[in-house]
């Protein structure tokens, strides 16, 4: 509480410097067209070359263990904005404008991971001027956002898409879990690359709750429960993402039931996996969606740097509508935010965030009749930023109590779903570009109710759940695209210049400036299918259908 307050006093601190800096950079020459001009031809003066004395190619690796250039400023961008390189990387930053800075983390808030001009006070977000260069290699993949702290607020924002350091290709089975556990959430924390399983329980048994949390170490293949203590032993089916607050990255964790209770908690803590401690909030930031006090968080799903949850269960009683938005930067009563409702209600639903949309495809809906968890091929897109929902094309299964994830662009909903065939090992890739629907490799073991995550671009990671005869099982699975499954576009000398322009509408990223190549035309440059809202949303499929006699389906246990 005292820790909060002061984080939301430096957090206001922070913001009056930038805005001062802002207005102390706008001065000189307050027209920016003529001061992105000026300094368009200074662009012209940086010649960099590799280690073999090669130019090279803007924001574009030529191999291992390359140095990919970007330029800060002299508008409000970077250039390019998102690169896309291999694991051993180095990306090099170069100012060709004053008063910026490069500071890694989910827009606008740093996690710490890197920043100009040397990797110090990554928090303070330290200016730098026309000149300074600044490099980092990235030993990890991953997807690393970063952004400008004078100017992340005018969208001075940048990432970094990590690929491969991983192998071979494919799932491959992992270590078990320290014991057969279900309905943990999956963490990845990319501060120190590991994937937490928080919460969860190794029966459907009263007092069989987990009480730690369990950390996979990727590099030694192993895993860890921790020493931090959960605050209480509703720990199933929360709600849990990484998110940033004051330059420190924690594990957010949202709700949640005890194993054979009816009640739910809306309490909210965070655990800091580097220091091993958990934290829980004041009551005052409680999930206002859990006012009843038997709602479980639906779909979750993290997008700069707010945790959202769509939908919920109000156990055995049916599923819910709400949207909220959960912003741990501000005060206490003020973090949650309610949106529009979802299109029908879900719960346990398969949720990502792709380029500043939300999806959802396949939920869980309670059969009130029969008082069943039954699995739905209900699908739509939400816009957090316009508050409106749209419609997709709806995932051709019907499943549920299973995670989305965001994986190169894409949506991968694993397996899941209870009703026969499911549990599934199933896993479906829904391109938001054209909104279409493919299946990729599938994982081994049908599964539901299970951690999972991934670093967003080359692993994932899934362990335990319910197995298709609906006992807790302790098995890991593990996904790697070794060469990464988006490699870069191979330079072409032939002038294109009918690319499309970089997101950033700064006048200086004109098609004109690098006439030689092809610039790297990024995902998430393009926009998402402009979500209809004048449109009806799919119709549910709820499969209220009775399924075969011969498995009869317990009563849910949450
Ligand atoms: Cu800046």
């Amino acid at each position: 509480m005292k820790r909060l307050s002061a984080v939301s006093g430096l957090a206001f601190s922070l913001a009056a410097t930038f805005a001062i800096v802002f207005l102390s950079q706008a001065e000189p020459g307050n027209k920016r067209p003529a001061t992105t001009q000026q300094k368009t031809s200074a662009k012209h003066e940086i010649h960099i070359t590799d280690q073999n004395g090669n130019p090279v190619v803007s924001g574009r690796p030529s191999g291992t263990g390359q140095i990919v250039d970007v330029q800060v400023g002299p508008a409000f961008a970077f250039d390019p904005s998102t690169v896309d390189i291999n694991v051993g990387d180095t990306v090099r930053w170069t100012w060709a404008g004053s008063g910026h800075s490069v500071t890694s983390g989910p827009p606008c808030e740093a996690d710490s991971q890197y920043c100009s001009p040397d990797d110090q006070a990554c928090a303070s977000g330290i200016l730098s001027n026309t000149g300074t260069v600044y490099t980092h290699t990235f030993d990890q993949p991953g997807v690393y956002d970063y952004f400008c702290a004078a100017h992340c607020t005018f969208g001075m924002i940048g990432t970094v898409n990590v690929s491969g350091g991983c192998a071979p290709s494919g799932w491959t089975a992992g270590p078990d879990l320290p014991s057969v556990g279900t309905r943990l959430a999956g963490v990845y924390f990319q501060p120190n690359g590991n994937f937490y399983g928080m919460g969860g329980r190794s029966s459907d048994v009263a007092g069989s709750d987990f009480t730690n949390p369990f950390e996979f170490d990727p590099g030694a293949n192993s895993w860890a429960i921790k020493s931090a203590t959960y605050p209480d032993n509703e720990v199933n089916n929360m709600a849990c993402g990484e998110l940033s607050v004051d330059g420190t990255s924690y594990i957010y964790c949202v709700g949640g039931s005890a194993a054979g209770a009816t009640t739910a908690t809306a309490r909210v803590f965070r655990y800091d996996p580097v220091a091993d401690t958990i934290e829980t909030l004041d009551p005052g930031d409680n999930w206002p969606g859990d006012i009843a006090g038997t709602i479980l968080p639906g779909g979750f799903t993290v997008l700069n740097n707010r945790l959202y949850i769509l939908g919920g269960f109000n156990i055995n009683v049916s599923a819910t509508s709400e949207i909220w938005e959960f912003d741990p930067t501000v005060g206490v009563g003020a973090k949650w935010t309610q949106k529009v409702d979802t299109p029908e209600a879900i719960m346990y639903a398969p949720t990502c965030a792709i380029d500043g949309t939300i999806y959802v495809a396949g939920a869980s809906d309670f059969d009130t009749v029969n008082l069943l968890v039954i699995d739905t091929t209900n699908s739509f897109s939400f816009d957090p930023v316009a508050n409106t929902i749209g419609s997709i094309a709806p995932i051709p299964r019907a499943t549920g109590e299973t995670r989305a994830l965001t994986f190169n662009g894409q949506m991968y909903v694993m397996g899941g779903g209870r009703v026969a065939p499911n549990p599934s090992n199933e896993v479906d890739i829904y391109d938001p570009v054209s909104n279409s629907w493919t299946t990729g490799d599938p994982f081994i073991n049908g599964r539901r109710n299970f951690p999972t995550d991934t670093d967003g671009t080359s692993r994932i990671w899934l362990v335990g759940g319910y197995d298709v005869t609906g006992v807790p099982v302790a098995s890991m699975e593990i996904f790697c695209a070794a060469g990464g499954p988006t490699p870069s576009p191979t330079p072409t000398p032939t002038v294109t210049p009918t690319v499309t322009p970089p997101v950033t509408p700064t006048p200086t990223v004109t098609p004109s400036v690098t006439p030689s190549v092809t610039p790297t035309v990024t995902p998430s440059v393009t926009p998402s299918p402009s979500p209809t809202p004048s449109e009806p949303p799919p119709s549910p499929t709820p499969r209220v259908t009775p399924r075969p006699r011969p498995t009869p389906f317990p009563r849910p246990t949450p």
